[in-house]
């Protein structure tokens, strides 16, 4: 996934509302009610630390406030450590911090220090946009498309095909294909099949990755991808329903996990 921007996460509280309704519409549930039934647990009083990091190319500046914001949306009591990096790690533990959240340009982790458990964001947004797209209420078969096999993609086809769907993927390194082939079981999306989807998951940091030749009338998108891989105009054309947002589903998906 390409890196996020403080203007991807200007307005992020009226883009998840959005969303959530996009997501309760389409699938008949709450975004919270679906991280119960996939993780099988609700959230309590947890404490959240969040860690602001410099490493790479740095602070995103709303990053760490986007984060307190979304915890304290779901109920939850968190805070943001004055220090940053491993002054900031020992600052969130001292404060009695039940589970950290901090990110650098590699991999943004939740820690729950109670258990040791640790979630990735790439496992917890693959698994919860793959879910959405799952859900479709006017699905007309088990067949899914998967656009991107890379961390966020795999989670997402590793997710869907333990959940017994038929799917299909796509993305231009065989070598990624091969491998979801041989240990997911999943196949190869052909477009001489002439298959048309209409629950498509995509998980590519590239824009115009859908197509008309792939996907049904009314079909829903679910994308945590920045830029958007559907073209506006085919998304008008097809009358699609599209949930994409660019923090707030994939962190909610790590509380849920990590609890
Ligand atoms: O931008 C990213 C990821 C976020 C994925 C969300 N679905 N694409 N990661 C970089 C975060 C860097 C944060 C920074 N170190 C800070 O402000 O602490």
């Amino acid at each position: 996934m390409a890196l996020l921007t403080p203007e991807d996460l200007d307005s992020l509280s009226s883009k998840f509302e959005d969303s959530e309704s996009i997501i309760e519409r389409v699938t008949g549930s709450k975004l919270t009610d679906i991280c119960k039934d996939i993780y099988g647990k609700d959230l309590g009083s947890e404490k959240v630390g969040i860690i602001p990091i410099t490493a790479g190319n740095g602070i995103i500046s709303n990053f760490s406030s986007s984060l307190l914001f979304i915890i304290q949306r779901l109920g939850l009591e968190g805070f943001i450590t004055q220090h940053t990096d491993v002054a900031g790690y020992h600052e969130a533990i001292s404060e009695g911090a039940d589970i950290l959240l901090m990110a650098d340009d590699h991999l943004f982790i939740a820690h729950n220090l109670k258990d040791e458990k640790v979630v990735t964001n790439h496992e917890a947004t693959g698994t919860i946009y793959s879910e959405i797209a799952s859900r479709f209420k006017d699905a007309d078969s088990s067949e899914i498309l998967v656009i991107g096999l890379g961390r966020v993609g795999y989670a997402g086809a590793k997710h869907l095909a333990e959940k017994g769907f038929n799917v299909y993927a796509c993305d231009p390194n065989r070598s990624f294909l091969e491998k979801a082939a041989h240990e997911l079981g999943i196949k190869e999306y052909c477009k001489e099949d002439r298959k048309k989807f209409s629950m498509v998951f995509e998980a590519t940091p590239n824009a115009n990755t859908i197509n008309e030749g792939m996907i049904a009338e009314r079909c829903l998108v679910s994308t945590p991808g920045i830029p958007c891989g559907l073209p506006e105009e085919v998304g008008k054309k097809f009358r699609v329903d599209l949930v994409m947002e660019p923090l707030f589903i994939g962190v909610t998906s790590m509380i849920y996990a990590v609890i």
